[in-house]
Parts: C-alpha cells; sequence; structure tokens
C-alpha cells in the first residue's frame, strides 16, 4: 500500500512512534550546548560551579576529584595593575624578590571546581599561620581569601591545610632559569613543561598545565595536579589544553623586589632570540 494512504489507525500509531523518538532524543540541535572559544561547554559554564556536579555533592567539604597546585609567575602579577596595591610582593624595601609563588591549593572537580565551602570547625586563620606562610603567598589577602575559597573545600583545618600547601610546594623543584632570573625571557609553553619535567622525575606531561595573558602572553600560572593525597596525577578538565597558553611563545618577566625600573623595551630587545621567523607582538606594559 502506497504510504500516503495510510488508514487512521494506522496514521495514528506512526504519529505516536514519532513523538516518543522525540522524547527519546532530546532537544533539535540548535538547542545543543554549544563549546565556547575558552572550551568550556557554555551550557556548564553558566553553571560550573552552581549546577556541574550534583547537588549533594556541590561545596561539600572535602568531596572533591583532585588538587591543583597553582604556582603564579609574581614578576607578571606585579607588572599588571593588581601589582600597584601589592607593596608586599611586588615594592619590596629589603630587595627581596620573587618568581613563582603559591596561588593557591584548589580542590577540583574533574569540570569545574567547589568553592566556599561549610566545614564544621573554625575557618579562622590565626595571625601566626598567616606569617609563617607568607615566605611562599607573600600576601596576606591572599591567604585569606584562599583558605576561604578553596581551602574550607579540601576538609582541612587552615593548619592542615596550610601544611599540606608547604609540603607539596617543597617537593616541586623549580628549574634554575625560573629562580629569579635578571633577564627578560621567551618560553613556549611546551618548553617550560619541558624544563618542569627535566628536574621533577615524578611528574609527566600530563600533570601540568601553563596559563598566560595580557600583553606579549605572559606567563601567568602553572597548574601541577596532585591526588587528594599529594601525588602528582593527571590533570582534568579545568586544564584542558583549550583553556591553558595557546601562544606559541611567552614573555616572562624578570624578578625584581620593586616596580620601579620595570622591564624597558631594550631588555626584551636583547632577551628576544634571533630569528628569521615572526617573533610575537610584544605590546609594551608601563614603559
Ligand atoms: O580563573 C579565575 C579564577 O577562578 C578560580 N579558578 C579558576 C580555575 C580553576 O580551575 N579553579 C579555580 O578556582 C581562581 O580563583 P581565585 O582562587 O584566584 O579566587 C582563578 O583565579
Amino acid at each position: 500500500m502506497n504510504g500516503r494512504f495510510l488508514g487512521w489507525p494506522r496514521l495514528l500509531a506512526r504519529l505516536s512512534a514519532m513523538a516518543c523518538a522525540v522524547a527519546l532524543l532530546g532537544p533539535a540541535p540548535s538547542s545543543v550546548a554549544q563549546q565556547d572559544d575558552d572550551g568550556i561547554i557554555s551550557s556548564y559554564k553558566d553553571r560550573r560551579n552552581r549546577g556541574a556536579e550534583p547537588e549533594y555533592r556541590r561545596n561539600t567539604a572535602g568531596d572533591f576529584d583532585y588538587y591543583a597546585l597553582v604556582l603564579s609567575w609574581s614578576p607578571t602579577h606585579c607588572s599588571g595593575p593588581a601589582g600597584a596595591d601589592d607593596d608586599m610582593q611586588c615594592n619590596r624595601q629589603d630587595g627581596k624578590r620573587y618568581s613563582f609563588i603559591v596561588h593557591g591549593l584548589w580542590p577540583q572537580y574533574q569540570r569545574g571546581w567547589p568553592e566556599n565551602c561549610n566545614r564544621t570547625g573554625s575557618s579562622f586563620i590565626p595571625e601566626q599561620l598567616i606569617d609563617r606562610t607568607l615566605d611562599i603567598m607573600p600576601s596576606k589577602k591572599l591567604i585569606i581569601h584562599e583558605y576561604r575559597k578553596h581551602g574550607t573545600c579540601s576538609g582541612l583545618s587552615p593548619f592542615a591545610y596550610f601544611e599540606f600547601l608547604r609540603k607539596e610546594f617543597s617537593e616541586i623543584t623549580i628549574p634554575d632559569k625560573y629562580n629569579n632570573p635578571f633577564e627578560s625571557q621567551f618560553v613556549a609553553p611546551g618548553e617550560l613543561v619541558n624544563d618542569f619535567l627535566g628536574v621533577n622525575p615524578d611528574l609527566k606531561r600530563d600533570m601540568l598545565a601553563v596559563s598566560c595573558g595580557g600583553a606579549g602572553n605572559r606567563l601567568k600560572e602553572i597548574h601541577i595536579c596532585l591526588t587528594k593525597s599529594g601525588q602528582p596525577t593527571a590533570c582534568g578538565g579545568n586544564e584542558n589544553a583549550q583553556r591553558m597558553c595557546k601562544a606559541s611563545a611567552m614573555f616572562i618577566p624578570p624578578a625584581r623586589s620593586s616596580r620601579v625600573g620595570a622591564e624597558t623595551s631594550e631588555a626584551r630587545d636583547k632577551a628576544m632570540p634571533k630569528s628569521p621567523l615572526p617573533m610575537p607582538r610584544v605590546i609594551p606594559w608601563g614603559d
């Protein structure tokens, strides 16, 4: 029989089968979540801290998948606008210089992360704990903020969290060329990862991620991923390549004790390797 001439009962049966198929297949392709430019599904991004995890898990102290130990390149922070308000780190009177400092130890879900968790016990950070953490996290405001936002989600007390953070940081060897360099450097993100792998035999390539940004693609941070007990482990979706540094070369400003005399274009020219290939365009920042 020709399909165009179905009897009423068969037509109704076909229509209801089609309705079931639509319900099972879900919404039309036009409403499927789109991948946006930083690599996160946009509908997921909007709810990454609110809805990415099931309700019972969300922002529950101690319930997360891995840690990111985040090391910040202090000279980049100090050469940006935030550095102007941060004399302890960026405008030292005692000549002390910072290179990689600890930004935080972040409990992460495979995608997204918990923050500001409720935990039993006080979240007050005693002054003496702040004072003895300043050598690796040189900002009182940062120490308090990081514990409230991330430390509470570790499930650890302030003492235990900062002790763990210090231990994990001390187990990472910083390659020599990133220890208080006097000169500007241009380094590809992959080269920085190789430098770390070279002096940290327990790390593998997928356990590290590099972020950059701002004028001349400055090195901002590296994430080193750890299990809950502090063993190096593969990073998760938060360190997805799309979200990290995509530049072919990063500008790494030198370590300085004060903002005065921020790197000049001559220093950058000196550091720029001579190559017949086009180099990244460096937009001067404050000189
Ligand atoms: O990226 C902007 C800020 O979001 C928080 N962040 C980012 C990525 C990630 O994987 N986990 C995470 O917590 C950081 O917030 P902060 O600790 O600085 O307040 C990051 O700086």
